[in-house]
């Protein structure tokens, strides 16, 4: 796919200098990627010390840390921007007004790329949905390369020449500097505030989003979601996924009179919901979401199915991690948004209420500017405890208060998680206490206390071990 590097240094030689800004993941992919086709780079991050630098191709004699250089923009032909980095910084923003063009380098990607790409976005279970859809891919014998904001930067993909089908889960940074991306097929799995700080409002955060439709040769909708349907009337192919029974050719669910409920697609029953290891119905519409996904790119359906009965699901993502004294502990650290949260509690708190159980709910980090009011009916109908850590604490008891939150929900401020275990053992051996789950689904991202959503789930889960194993002794005669 890539073409040989004397080719394509004679080709860019002479068309301007790139600039690259922000020296993470993507922009030492686009800086090595762009020397390879013969380009002039310099690259600029806001660190005076970023920790890839020493990674750093030597072609790349240009380098300007611990501010991102206003001149140095001034100069690129062409600016490759990092997703981590807001249009909004002075020296992008200058730029742009002088005409200079910004793309980030899922622009470089889909450029350069001569296969199908499949193109996933959305609020929440991007990462469950692309990695679902690489595994259909993989197993139906397709050379599947999987990247993008999962962790793999797109470009890196390139490297493998034989690859026949590309599976990109995008998100709304990557997105909002793309034209014409031309997806094989392209979704927005669904939507609900997120990252507003950095979009202004759910319109910017809606046109960042939908950009992945640009060129797309077919789509799929999610019918619950009406945001999640492009804008432009097009006769473009499309399936749609759905919680109720599905008209022909498109996928829903199918209940039985016994109430057993299947994945179906038209009046063809797929498969019995038993059949999933991933549980609660948000993950049937993410099952429905890779199917339909999988069949406009061309995969057979049976071999899909068996890889959706042998998909485990990924960690931090409504991960049952112990039981301890009869309470089982959830770890959700990757619902860090209002939406991955509610669909955490409604998909949890509906196992445990027809056993008069409640949730015991861990939330807070940083709020990233949504309304946490929206989770207020949520936690009223199946949380029976609240508890607040990280920077926005005070300000989501505020909301919630606001929104007329149930005098029979206590709320708790604890500000770090081992706070919070000291009071969730207070809490949970009173008789009194109704908890049956402890949920960490924080609505919330980490940056304040920890390194990233992982690192928060890894130190729920080894509190939780702690508890288990001081529970063990205190047991212990
Ligand atoms: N930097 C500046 N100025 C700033 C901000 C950052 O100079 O104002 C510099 C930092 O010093 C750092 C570099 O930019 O050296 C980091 O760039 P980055 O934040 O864009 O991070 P990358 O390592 O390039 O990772 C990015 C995505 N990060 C973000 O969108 C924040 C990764 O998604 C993605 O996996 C990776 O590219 C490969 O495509 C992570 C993420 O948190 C997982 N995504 C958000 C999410 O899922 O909610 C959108
Ligand atoms: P993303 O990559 O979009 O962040 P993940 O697959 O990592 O998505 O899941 C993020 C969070 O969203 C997790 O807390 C997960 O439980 C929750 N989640 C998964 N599927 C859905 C869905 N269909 N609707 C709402 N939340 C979901």
């Amino acid at each position: 796919m890539t073409t040989s590097t004397t080719t394509e240094a004679l080709l860019h030689k002479g068309s301007g200098l790139q600039v690259v800004v922000g020296l993470g993941q993507s922009g030492l992919s686009v800086a090595h990627y762009l020397v390879k086709q013969g380009y002039q780079v310099a690259v600029t991050d806001a660190q005076a010390a970023p920790a890839l630098a020493a990674k750093l191709t030597e072609a790349v004699t240009t380098r300007q840390f611990g501010a991102i250089d206003a001149e140095l923009l001034q100069q690129a032909a062409r600016i490759i921007i990092s997703p981590g980095i807001a249009l909004s910084t002075p020296a992008v923003a200058a730029a742009r007004q002088a005409h200079i063009p910004v793309v980030s380098d899922i622009q470089l990607f889909c450029d350069a790329c001569r296969v199908p790409i499949v193109a996933i976005t959305g609020s929440n279970a991007k990462s469950t949905v692309t990695t679902l859809v690489g595994q259909m891919a993989a197993d139906a014998g397709v050379n599947v390369g999987v990247g993008g904001n999962i962790g793999v930067p797109a470009l890196t993909l390139l490297e493998n020449s034989e690859m026949a089908l590309a599976v990109l889960e995008l998100s709304s940074f990557q997105l909002e500097t793309v034209s014409n991306l031309g997806a094989q097929v392209a979704i927005v799995l669904n939507m609900s505030p997120d990252h507003l700080d950095r979009h202004g409002d759910m319109l910017g955060y809606h046109q960042a989003k939908h950009r992945i439709f640009q060129g797309a040769k077919s789509v799929v909708i999610n019918r619950e979601d009406a945001l999640t349907r492009p804008l432009v009337a097009d006769n473009l192919p499309r399936i749609s996924t759905g919680i109720h029974a599905p008209d022909k050719d498109q996928y829903g669910l199918i209940v039985d009179s016994d109430g057993q409920i299947y994945l179906a697609r038209g009046t063809q029953k797929l498969l019995s919901a038993d059949k999933l290891l991933i549980k609660g119905r948000h993950n049937l519409l993410n099952a429905q979401a890779a199917l339909a996904l999988g069949e406009l790119a061309g995969l057979p359906l049976a071999s899909m199915l068996t890889t959706l009965q042998q998909f485990t699901g990924l960690e931090h993502r409504c991960e049952y991690v112990a039981s301890v004294a009869g309470i089982d502990y959830f770890n959700d650290s990757k619902g860090t948004n209002i939406g991955s949260t509610i669909a955490a509690i409604e998909g949890l708190g509906a196992v445990y209420a027809p056993k008069d159980g409640k949730l015991l709910l861990v939330l807070g980090g940083q709020g990233k500017g949504q309304a946490f009011g929206e989770l207020t009916p949520f936690i009223n109908q199946y949380v029976s405890q609240v508890l607040f850590i990280g920077e926005d604490a005070p300000l989501i008891e505020q909301h919630l208060r606001a929104a007329k939150i149930s005098h029979d929900v206590t709320l708790h401020q604890c500000q770090t998680l081992e706070n919070a275990f000291a009071t969730i053992l207070q809490v949970t051996s009173s008789s009194l206490s109704q908890v049956q789950a402890v949920l960490l689904s924080p609505a919330c991202a980490s940056f304040d206390q920890y390194s990233g959503y992982a690192a928060r789930g890894e130190h729920f889960s080894q509190l939780v071990h702690q508890l288990a194993s001081e529970s063990a002794e205190t047991a212990t005669p």
